[in-house]
């Protein structure tokens, strides 16, 4: 095996990919939503949909669940998760809270200035802790849409205190081997401020909840020209850095697929993961995409897909050469050894590992010619056609 071959292979077997359950489900914009005719209703379907892509792709073993959406009975629902899992062979990943949906957020959640408000946030947390649990999921990942529209409409400042509180009290009910992952935001759906509007935010606050409290970068959640690989760098550094969650975005938080848009960012990203491998075992991907025109299945292929190979460029990288040429100041010659393996043709080298490990050579391919999408669509079209009557 040629030492290209060698290092494809060992970075493809070590990366995982968690999908995310709202993913598979039908999503739209602020403005609407097209509904799909194979688009998840169930959560029975999202664990069918989820383990058709680890099929596929044999890199997403696990979904990330969405509290609300996918558990609305709560600690109840957990028994049939397990079940799904064991059906499908895919296990729920991280657990997300819903603290943006109910009409008591409207003035925020773990931040709102009502104490009722506060506790009823509060007592959501500490069940998404007893859910993770239960499903013996690692992560509880948190993302605040708690903010404010106008200048003076809230106190920041007492908002920070109240935030500081409820994270330290739900990461004094966490497992030995969980972690909290606090994602940031700088705005949507709060215009003028969000409670947690950057890494550095997320940080200081991870760091007082306590040690199992680390960040998730979500890539889509920067101001335009924003240095995310940057920021990775430092989480890494301060040994914070949770998790990402994947997409690409062209102008705000656009939800596009992973590269589409600016594929040498990802790979960036990638680049400085890999040369902390300590903190690479440790790092959950997930991916946080809804999409919105292409096909839900297709979409989701494509960006695991997508991941593998520009993950594999990254691994690419010749880590030892490019530290001596950076010591030595030779700029051009340092930068084209980045460059190497971003340009590097991987997809033979990703194709010979897929046949080497019993998976389609060409999933996206494989995915067509099954039949898997047909006989979703007209399993389900029916009932997504009646949303689409009672949306009108
Ligand atoms: C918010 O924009 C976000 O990125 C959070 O991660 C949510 O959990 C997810 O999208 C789904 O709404
Ligand atoms: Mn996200």
């Amino acid at each position: 095996m040629s030492e290209h071959q060698e290092r494809v292979s060992r970075a493809l077997d070590s990366l995982r990919v968690e999908l995310p359950s709202w993913g598979f489900a039908n999503t739209g914009t602020r403005f609407g939503k097209y509904l799909q005719a194979e688009a998840a209703t169930t959560i029975e379907e999202k664990f069918a949909d989820a383990a058709e892509v680890h099929a596929l792709t044999g890199a997403t073993p696990t979904l990330a669940l969405h509290v609300m959406w996918d558990l609305p009975g709560g600690l109840r629902d957990t028994r049939k998760i397990l079940d799904l899992e064991e059906e499908h062979g895919v296990r729920a990943g991280s657990i997300n809270p819903n603290l943006f949906e109910r009409q008591e957020y409207k003035f925020g959640s773990v931040c709102n200035p009502d104490p009722g408000v506060r506790r009823m946030a509060l007592d959501h947390l500490l069940e998404s802790v007893e859910i993770a649990k239960a499903l013996r999921s690692r992560d509880v990942s948190l993302w605040l849409a708690d903010g404010s529209n106008y200048p003076g409409t809230q106190s920041m400042r007492r908002r920070i205190d109240w935030m500081a509180e409820a994270l330290r009290q739900v990461h004094g009910e966490l497992g030995a081997d969980q972690r909290l992952l606090v994602e940031y935001k700088p705005f949507e759906p709060a215009f003028y401020h969000t409670d947690l509007g950057d890494w550095g935010m997320a940080l200081l606050m991870a760091r007082q909840a306590g040690e199992k409290a680390v960040v998730l970068v979500d890539t889509g959640h920067h101001y335009a020209g924003q240095n995310i690989e940057q920021i990775v760098v430092w989480l890494l550094r301060e040994k914070r850095l949770g998790g990402f969650h994947f997409n690409d975005r062209r102008y705000a938080d656009d939800d596009l697929t992973l590269g589409s848009i600016d594929p040498y960012q990802i790979f960036r990203i990638f680049h400085e993961l890999l040369s902390d491998s300590e903190a690479l075992a440790t790092t959950a991907f997930m991916i946080d995409q809804s999409h919105n025109l292409k096909g839900k299945m297709e979409a989701m292929v494509q960006t695991v897909c997508t991941a593998q190979e520009i993950f594999t460029k990254a691994a690419l990288v010749d880590r030892e050469r490019l530290a001596a040429l950076q010591d030595e100041c030779r700029l051009v010659e340092a930068e084209e050894c980045l460059r190497q393996g971003f340009w590097f043709d991987v997809r033979p080298l990703v194709r010979e590992w897929r046949v080497a490990r019993g998976l389609p050579e060409d999933p996206l391919a494989a995915l067509r010619a099954g039949g898997y999408v047909e006989r979703i669509r007209s399993e389900r079209g029916a009932r997504n056609a009646q949303s689409v009557s009672s949306y009108a």
